[in-house]
């Protein structure tokens, strides 16, 4: 048995020890409650392990196995593989791939398993702490999970919308739930009937890691975790057939290689058709790609993603064979439209050039970065106008058609919805998001898979229907989230109410706001002169009341209320 005082990870798990009992330590405990057991071999996995529980019930980290039952998730490493690994010297994804990191137990507890529960980066983690992820991306594939999560990564998300409004049909467990494409055609009638015109799916392709955030083959649609090429077909052909959308998941930032070259590189990356259609070699990879540095390709035009490579997009061949597969996902498979995943990380004018050659029905970007303007006490900032132009700036860069998530919205209303109502009009008397400026363009949502299902900016659980009766009543492409259409186990009458209200008053994505309160406890709005809607908790509303003013309620809810004309 190896003594404890050889092995370097000791003495990170003991800052892990410390960093539990801190404010910021226990909240993490209170988050995540699970239970982690991770073994540390000196030279060998398996041999002379020393065994630490990480117990994040308890907030401890204690030598020795967990005595409380079996581990939600156990993680193996060598001792010098832990170390690499937590300090971002080592790509957890080639870890994985290559046997220097192994789990068992529950997937979904292993993914729970973040940098957040490492002590800040300035004091152990180098380039690997949550805050340093966050202003470099989304979370969305892994990012912000890079410790544990790039290979465990079980679930993904669907996205099925809404009415000119998308909504995300899947999370992070889809993947997990065999036969997935199966289980949602069931659902597409009653998709239809609450007023769902786009369905986001997965990415389609193979991949490394179950969710598809790292594919691999692109034109291999048979080995997904949500199910065949056949399945997914006659899904799309259900949703079609009830007038449904479907929107393909692009992955194109980066690539999982699927073999190592002659100098034992993973380098060897396969389009998965039986000709060379995106087959390459390292020069598609960018070339000051730290996380991969084997590429030849041109410099990164965008945002480096994390721990895996990423592509060259100033390749041509490459922009034609992508267009190639992308028009393929339409034509031989269905698919309508497209949501592109990590926009940040490639130029604008490549988006713009993926658009132009494929003419989506609809397009939406993932562009998102976390530089919302917070004070010195930590909170946000009433005026976040740099955030919203900022995605604004990129929209018309991108050649103003695609469309992208509405970051601003989602990050205010987080607050807002808490006593804090003034925060929804900006200093020209408009919504203060991206709906303020360019509504045409914003896709706005409570949660999605990019904020995963809550683990991530998670929306205050008890005031999402305020969440909705503002996002389903105002301009912009509200999108409605799996999780809380299907698995909240709710009632789903109320978005039905209010996407039947949407519907009904031809409310649109470009429909106009005229803000009749924004106080701490009452926000109230008149849409198109149609439809007057209010949140918050003040119930006198004096002479603001729609009734006294030839409108009547449409639908009601604890704290929110939808009123129409008479
Ligand atoms: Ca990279
Ligand atoms: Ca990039």
């Amino acid at each position: 048995m190896a003594s404890g005082a050889e092995l370097k990870s000791e003495s990170l798990l003991e800052l892990m020890k410390e960093h539990l009992k801190t404010d910021a330590g226990k909240e993490i405990t209170k988050k995540i409650g699970l239970v982690y057991q991770i073994n540390i071999a000196p030279k060998k996995i398996g041999f002379d392990e020393m065994i630490f529980t990480v117990d994040l019930k308890k907030g401890e980290v204690k030598k020795g196995a967990y005595e409380g039952g079996k581990p939600d998730a156990t993680f193996s490493f060598k001792d010098e593989d832990f170390v690499k690994v937590a300090l971002g010297k080592m790509n957890p994804q080639i870890a994985f791939m290559r046997g220097a990191m192994k789990i068992k137990g529950s997937l979904s507890a292993a993914t729970k398993f973040t940098p957040d529960i490492f002590p800040k980066p300035a004091k152990i983690l180098g380039g690997f702490g949550k805050n340093d992820l966050h202003e470099t991306g989304s979370p969305l594939c892994g990012v912000s999970y890079p410790v544990m999560h790039c290979h465990v990564k079980n679930a993904t998300l669907g996205f099925m919308s809404l009415i000119w409004l998308q909504n995300s049909g899947f999370n992070w467990d889809s993947s997990k739930k065999g036969g997935w494409y199966n289980t949602l055609k069931t659902s597409i009638p009653e998709l239809a009937d609450s007023g769902i015109t786009h369905v986001w799916l997965p990415p389609p392709s193979h991949a490394n890691g179950t969710e598809g955030y790292y594919p691999g083959r692109l034109y291999d649609l048979d080995a997904s975790s949500y199910g065949n090429k056949d399945e997914l077909k006659s899904l799309i052909t259900a949703m079609h057939e009830k007038g449904i959308k479907a929107i393909a998941d692009i992955v194109i930032n980066h690539r999982a290689a699927v073999k190592q070259d002659e100098n034992g590189i993973w380098n060897i990356f396969e389009g998965g058709t039986a000709d060379g259609r995106l087959d390459f070699n390292a020069s598609l990879i960018c070339r000051d790609d730290n996380d991969h540095p084997f590429g030849t390709g041109n410099p990164d035009t965008g945002d480096n993603y994390p721990y895996t490579a990423d592509v060259d997009h100033t390749n041509p061949r490459l922009q034609s064979e992508l267009s190639d597969w992308m028009n393929w996902l339409k034509t031989e498979i269905g698919f309508d439209g497209w949501r592109f995943d990590y926009a940040i990380g490639y130029g604008s004018s490549f988006t713009n050039l993926y658009m132009d050659r494929t003419s989506p029905e609809f397009a939406v970007a993932e562009y998102w970065r976390w530089n919302i303007a917070k004070g010195q006490d930590g909170k946000l900032e009433q005026n976040q106008d740099a955030h919203r132009n900022e995605i604004a700036s990129w929209i018309q860069a991108a050649g103003g058609v695609v469309t992208a998530f509405d970051m601003t919205t989602k990050y205010i209303m987080d607050v807002a919805v808490v006593g804090e109502l003034w925060r929804l009009k900006d200093s020209n008397g408009k919504p203060p998001g991206l709906i303020g400026i360019k509504p045409e363009n914003a896709v706005t949502f409570i949660d999605n898979h990019d904020t995963w299902s809550q683990k991530l900016l998670p929306f205050p659980s008890d005031q999402v229907l305020l969440g909705y009766a503002y996002i389903l009543t105002h301009p912009g492409t509200p999108s409605i989230f799996y999780d809380h259409f299907f698995e909240w186990g709710w009632p789903k009458e109320p978005i039905r109410n209010l996407t039947a209200i949407r519907a009904r008053n031809g409310i649109n994505s470009k429909s106009s706001v005229s803000i009749l309160a924004a106080e701490a406890n009452l926000y109230m709005a008149n849409i198109d002169d149609k439809i007057i809607m209010k949140i918050g908790t003040k119930l006198d509303l004096g002479d603001l009341d729609p009734t006294k003013s030839n409108f009547h309620v449409a639908t009601s809810g604890q704290d929110f209320a939808v009123w129409e004309r008479n």
